[in-house]
C-alpha cells in the first residue's frame, strides 16, 4: 500500500498542477472561439440589415426601422441593437441599450479590438458597423450581444478539463500501481531468490553462477560477490579466529542444518552393551570416529545405524531395535543391524579385512579375495541400505557413510533416495589405481563409492589416487581442477578432510600431574625412577609396523649400547581381529620377536620391550603418554593415525618427542615430529637416539607447534567441515531444482 501511495501522490500532484494551468488556458481559448465567432455573426448581421435599414433610413420611417430592430433582436442571443445617426444624436434602438453604451463612445468597439463588456447585465458583446447612409454620413450600427452563454460554457468547459483530468488521474493511478506491483513483486522474488541463491541462477559446480535473466546480471553479481565475501568471512572467523569445540560445532550445526535429516551408518557402533557377571555394562569404544560423530548426532538428534555386537544388544532396544543414547541424557539412537555368524565373517572378517585392508595398506599382506565374502558383504551393505531408508525421514537425509565395510552402500541408498546427501569417510588410505586392480570386483567398489555427493579422505594424496583409479578403470569424467568426479549423471566431489581428536582433551585424561604419571608408571614397570622410556600404542595390526619399531629399537641397543639397561619402550597393543589367520600370526611373531630382543639386551637390567597385549582405557593410554619421554609410531600406511595427534594432546608440559612414520596421513601434519621411514632401522634408531638426547627447549619448541596445529584443525573441524560444505551442496542442488523447474 505505502509503495503505491508512493507513486500515485506524486502522480496526482502532478496532474492537478497541470490541470491548474491548463484550465484557464482552455477557457480563454474558448471564450476567444466565441467571441470571434459572435464577431462574424454580428457582421453577418449587419450585412443583412444593411440593404433593408438604408432603404428605411432613407424613406425616414423609423417606426418601422424600431419593428425591424425588434425583429432582429427576437434571437435570444442577441441583447439589443441600435442605429446612431451621429454620436449626438439618439440611437434608434430595439430596446434599451445597456447604459454602458451611447452613440458618443461607440468608437472603442470600432475595429478588431476588444469587444467585450462587462456591463451591468453581465458580460455583452458590442460589434460596431459603419452604416452611412446620405442623411447620416457617419450612421452607425450597434450590434449587443449577451454572453452570459459564454460564462456557461466556461464553467461547463472547466468541470469537464476538471473530470477529464480526474479520470486521467484514476487511470494512469490504477496502471501504475498494477505495473508497480507487478514489478516489485517480480523483483522481489528474484533478489529473495538471488540471496537463497536460488531460482534465478543455473549454479554449475565449479563455475559461476548465471542469471537467466539479463536484468539480474549487475545485482546478481553483486551479490554472489557479497555473499562469497561474507562467506569466507564467516569460514575465516570460524576456522582461524574461533577455535572448534562441539560447541561450535552445534551451533553451526544449528545454524546450518536445522531440522536435517541426519543419518551416521558405521559398523562400530558407538555405546556397545555388553552381559557381565548378571548385569549389562554399557562401553564406549575408544574410537576417534565415534568422538567426532558424536556432536552432530546429539545436535541433529539423528539416528545411527551400527552393527549391533555387544552381547546385551538385542536384550535393551525396542521393537524396531532402536535404543535411545547417551543412557544418562538420550540425544539421538542407534538402531542396530542384526548380522548372522556368516554374514560377519564375509563381509566384516573377510572381504573387508582380508581383502581391503591389506589391498589399500600396501603392508606387503597378501589381500584375500574370495566371492564368498563378496557375496556376504553387497549382502550386508544391502541389509545397511534397507535399514538407512527405513530410517530416513525425508527424502533427503544427510547420510554420514563411515569406512571401508561400506563401499558398496552410497549407491545402493542413491538407488533408493536419490536426493540424499551422502558423505562417505574412508578412513584408511587409498592405494595406487595399480595396486588397486587387484580387487576383483574393483568396478563394482568404485561404482558404488562415487553413489555419494561427497567422498572424504585424510590427504590430498589419497584424494589424487583414488580420481587416478577411477580415470583409469570406468567410465566416468573427472575434473582435476575442481576434484569431482561425475558418474551416472551425479557429481561427486573428492575432497580432503584431515580427521583429528577432540580439542581440549578431557579434563580426566591431563588432570594427574606429568611427575606423578612419570613415577607411577615406572613403578607400575618395575623400572628406576630415571629410566628412559617410550611408548607404542596400537591395535595389533600389521599395518602399524610394530615389528619394524621392535626392529630400530634392537638396532639402538647395537648402535648406542649405552642405552641398554637405561631405555625401556612399553608397547600398548590391543587385540584385534583376532579371528583372522594373519592377525593370530601376526600376534605370534610380535610376541616372539620382544621376547628375542628382551633376552638379548635384557637380561641384567629392565626389559628393553614392555609388550601388554591388551585393551587399556583411554585414561591409562594418557597415563603412559604422560609418562614417557617419547611415543614412536611407525605405521608402514596409516590413514591418519590418531595416537600420534592424543600423543601431542597429552603433553601440556611441552615436553616429549614424537616418532612418526613418514607413510601416515598425520605426518604431512606434524612436521615438527621426526619423520622416519620405519623400513630403515637405521634411521629410526638414529631419531630414538635423537629423541633421548633432545635437549628440553627443542622438545618444547617441537611440541609446542605440533599442540597448536592439533588444538585448532581438531575433529570438530573434521566433522564441521564436511558438514558445511554438504549444507552447501544441498543449497546448490535447491537452486538447480528449481531452476530445472522453471526451464520446464
Ligand atoms: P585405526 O587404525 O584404529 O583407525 P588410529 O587412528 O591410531 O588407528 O586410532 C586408534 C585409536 O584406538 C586411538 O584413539 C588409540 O588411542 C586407540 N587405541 C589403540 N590401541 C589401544 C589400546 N591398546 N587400548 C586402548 N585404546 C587403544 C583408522 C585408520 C587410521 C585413522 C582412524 C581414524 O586406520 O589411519 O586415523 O581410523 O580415521
Amino acid at each position: 500500500m505505502k509503495l503505491s501511495l508512493r507513486f500515485v501522490l506524486p502522480l496526482i500532484l502532478v496532474l492537478a498542477g497541470i490541470a491548474y494551468v491548463v484550465t484557464p488556458l482552455v477557457d480563454q481559448l474558448t471564450l476567444r472561439w466565441f467571441v470571434r465567432d459572435i464577431d462574424m455573426r454580428s457582421s453577418l448581421i449587419a450585412n443583412t440589415v444593411q440593404e433593408p435599414l438604408l432603404e428605411l433610413l432613407a424613406s425616414g420611417r423609423k417606426a418601422k426601422i424600431v419593428n425591424l430592430f425588434n425583429r432582429i433582436s427576437k434571437d435570444e442571443r442577441l441583447y439589443a441593437i441600435a442605429y446612431c445617426a451621429t454620436a449626438k444624436d439618439a440611437a434608434l434602438l430595439s430596446r434599451t441599450l445597456p447604459k454602458e453604451i451611447r452613440c458618443a463612445n461607440l468608437d472603442q468597439w470600432e475595429g478588431p479590438r476588444d469587444h467585450l463588456l462587462l456591463s451591468a447585465q453581465g458580460p455583452l458583446h458590442v460589434a460596431v458597423k459603419a452604416m452611412a447612409s446620405e442623411t447620416a454620413p457617419e450612421g452607425r450600427l450597434v450590434l449587443v450581444h449577451d454572453m452570459k452563454f459564454v460564462t456557461l460554457r466556461s464553467a461547463e468547459t472547466k468541470r469537464y478539463v476538471f473530470y477529464f483530468f480526474m479520470g486521467l488521474a484514476v487511470v494512469i493511478s490504477l496502471i501504475t500501481v498494477i505495473i508497480a506491483q507487478l514489478s516489485w513483486r517480480g523483483w522481489m522474488a528474484g533478489v529473495r531468490a538471488l540471496l537463497r541463491g536460488e531460482g534465478l541462477l543455473v549454479w554449475q559446480q565449479g563455475s559461476e553462477a548465471q542469471p537467466k535473466q539479463s536484468e539480474f546480471k549487475p545485482i546478481a553479481r553483486d551479490l554472489q560477490r557479497l555473499i562469497r565475501e561474507l562467506e569466507s568471512e564467516s569460514r575465516t572467523r570460524d576456522e582461524g579466529q574461533v577455535t572448534w569445540s562441539a560447541d561450535a560445532l552445534r551451533a553451526i550445526l544449528h545454524g546450518e542444518l536445522r531440522g536435517e535429516d541426519v543419518i551416521v551408518v558405521s559398523n562400530r557402533e558407538p555405546y556397545i552393551h555388553q552381559r557381565m557377571d548378571g548385569h549389562i555394562e554399557v562401553q564406549r569404544p575408544a574410537s576417534g570416529l565415534v568422538t567426532a560423530l558424536e556432536p552432530i548426532m546429539r545436535a541433529c538428534s539423528g539416528t545411527w545405524i551400527a552393527h549391533g555386537s555387544g552381547t546385551a544388544d538385542r536384550e535393551v532396544v525396542d521393537k524396531d531395535d532402536r535404543i535411545a543414547v547417551p543412557p544418562e541424557n538420550p540425544a539421538y539412537k542407534i538402531r542396530r543391524v542384526w548380522l548372522s555368524k556368516e554374514e560377519e565373517a564375509g563381509y566384516y572378517y573377510g572381504f573387508s579385512n582380508e581383502g581391503m585392508w591389506p589391498l589399500c595398506h600396501i603392508a606387503h599382506v597378501r589381500p584375500i579375495f574370495r566371492s564368498s565374502d563378496w557375496e556376504q558383504y553387497v549382502a550386508v551393505n544391502r541389509k545397511f541400505a534397507k535399514a538407512v531408508v527405513s530410517e530416513a525421514k525425508t527424502k533427503n537425509p544427510i547420510v554420514l557413510v563411515q569406512d571401508y565395510h561400506f563401499a558398496l552402500l552410497p549407491k545402493m541408498i542413491r538407488e533408493e533416495l536419490p536426493d540424499a546427501t551422502i558423505i562417505t569417510f574412508w578412513h584408511i588410505p587409498w592405494p595406487n589405481p595399480e595396486s588397486f586392480a587387484i580387487c576383483p570386483w574393483r568396478d563394482a567398489v568404485l561404482e558404488g563409492m562415487l553413489g555419494s555427493s561427497i567422498l572424504g579422505f585424510h590427504t590430498q594424496f589419497h584424494c589424487n589416487n583414488f580420481v587416478d583409479t577411477v580415470d583409469r578403470f570406468i567410465e566416468a569424467r573427472v575434473d582435476r581442477e575442481s576434484f569431482n568426479v561425475s558418474f551416472g549423471g551425479k557429481l561427486t566431489a573428492v575432497r580432503r578432510y584431515p580427521i583429528s581428536i577432540a580439542w581440549p582433551p578431557e579434563a580426566e585424561m591431563v588432570q594427574k600431574p606429568v611427575a606423578d604419571c612419570r613415577s607411577e608408571i615406572r613403578q607400575l614397570n618395575n623400572l628406576p625412577p630415571e629410566h628412559k622410556l617410550g611408548v607404542g600404542v596400537d591395535r595389533l595390526d600389521y599395518t602399524k609396523g610394530i615389528m619394524e619399531r621392535f626392529r630400530a629399537i634392537e638396532r639402538l641397543l647395537e648402535l648406542n649400547p649405552e642405552w641398554i639397561g637405561r631405555f625401556s619402550f612399553v608397547q600398548i597393543a590391543a587385540p584385534t581381529r583376532t579371528g583372522i589367520e594373519e592377525y593370530q600370526h601376526h600376534e605370534t611373531q610380535v610376541r616372539e620377536m620382544a621376547a628375542r630382543i628382551n633376552v638379548r639386551f635384557g637380561l641384567n637390567g629392565p626389559p628393553p620391550i614392555v609388550l601388554k597385549v591388551q585393551h587399556h582405557e583411554p585414561r591409562e593410554v594418557y597415563e603412559y603418554f604422560r609418562a614417557s619421554d617419547l611415543c614412536f609410531v611407525s605405521s608402514l600406511h596409516d590413514g591418519m593415525n590418531l595416537v600420534a595427534k592424543e600423543f601431542v594432546a597429552a603433553r601440556d608440559d611441552d615436553r616429549g618427542v614424537l616418532i612418526l612414520s613418514q607413510f601416515t596421513g598425520a605426518a604431512r601434519e606434524l612436521p615438527e615430529s621426526l619423520i622416519v621411514n620405519p623400513y630403515d632401522a637405521d634411521q629410526c634408531a638414529a631419531a630414538l637416539h635423537m629423541a633421548l638426547t633432545m635437549p628440553a627447549d627443542e622438545q618444547r619448541d617441537r611440541m609446542r607447534l605440533m599442540r597448536g596445529l592439533v588444538a585448532e584443525f581438531n575433529v570438530f573441524r573434521w566433522a564441521g567441515r564436511m558438514l558445511l560444505d554438504a549444507a552447501a551442496m544441498r543449497r546448490r542442488s535447491k537452486l538447480g531444482e528449481r531452476n530445472g523447474r522453471e526451464e520446464r
